[in-house]
């Protein structure tokens, strides 16, 4: 009997420093009324979600993924909003930079070529701070912030006891200014 490949759930996302982190977990915790706080560590931008990808993949998404040239990104977190059709609370860029739809373009034209699947809805650019709301209460005031980026991630999510985690497998550095 032949043995199921070993799968991984993946998906590259940029990735905060744990300063920047530790700012939004901070809000989405006041803001969290009825709903659920994002952790710290599991703060991310997701730019192209891959799901439950074969584990003898990953070697070449990483070479995909390294051969994308793009450049550092300059994110303004300058707003924040409430999704009803997925109960999120979010933050993000009032106006996507340019900067960031070209390396999603890049990536997910890169995967396009490399026959790897991910999940095409078109990319609109967030950062979830709580699950399960129900609204945006009376939020405590939002501080706008700037994010600067300079390379994204390959992440791979585990979910423990009903916990998610997730883990950086690699970085993609942005090419020089
Ligand atoms: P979300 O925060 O808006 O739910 C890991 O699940 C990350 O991938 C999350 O940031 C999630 O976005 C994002 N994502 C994008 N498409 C997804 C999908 N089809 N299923 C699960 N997560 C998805």
């Amino acid at each position: 009997m032949s043995e199921a490949a070993e799968t991984v759930r993946l998906f590259f996302a940029l990735w905060p420093a744990n300063a920047l982190q530790e700012k939004l977990a901070i809000w989405a915790r006041q803001a969290a009324d009825r709903g659920r706080a994002m952790r710290r560590e599991n703060i991310h931008l997701t730019l192209a979600f891959l799901g439950a990808t074969e584990a003898s993949l990953i070697p070449s998404l990483t070479a995909h993924a390294l051969s994308v040239r793009f450049g550092p990104i300059r994110l303004p977190l300058d707003r924040v909003g409430y999704w009803k059709h997925n109960r999120i609370i979010w933050c993000g860029a009032g106006e996507e930079p340019q900067a960031l739809v070209a390396l999603v373009d890049a990536l997910r034209t890169r995967l396009d070529a490399g026959g790897i699947h991910y999940d095409h809805k078109p990319f609109v650019s967030h950062i979830t701070l709580v699950r399960n709301a129900h609204g945006l209460p009376a939020v405590p005031a939002w501080i706008p912030l700037v994010w600067q980026a300079h390379d994204f991630a390959l992440v791979s999510s585990t979910r423990v006891e009903g916990r998610v985690s997730y883990a950086v497998l690699q970085r993609f550095p942005a090419a020089a200014d």
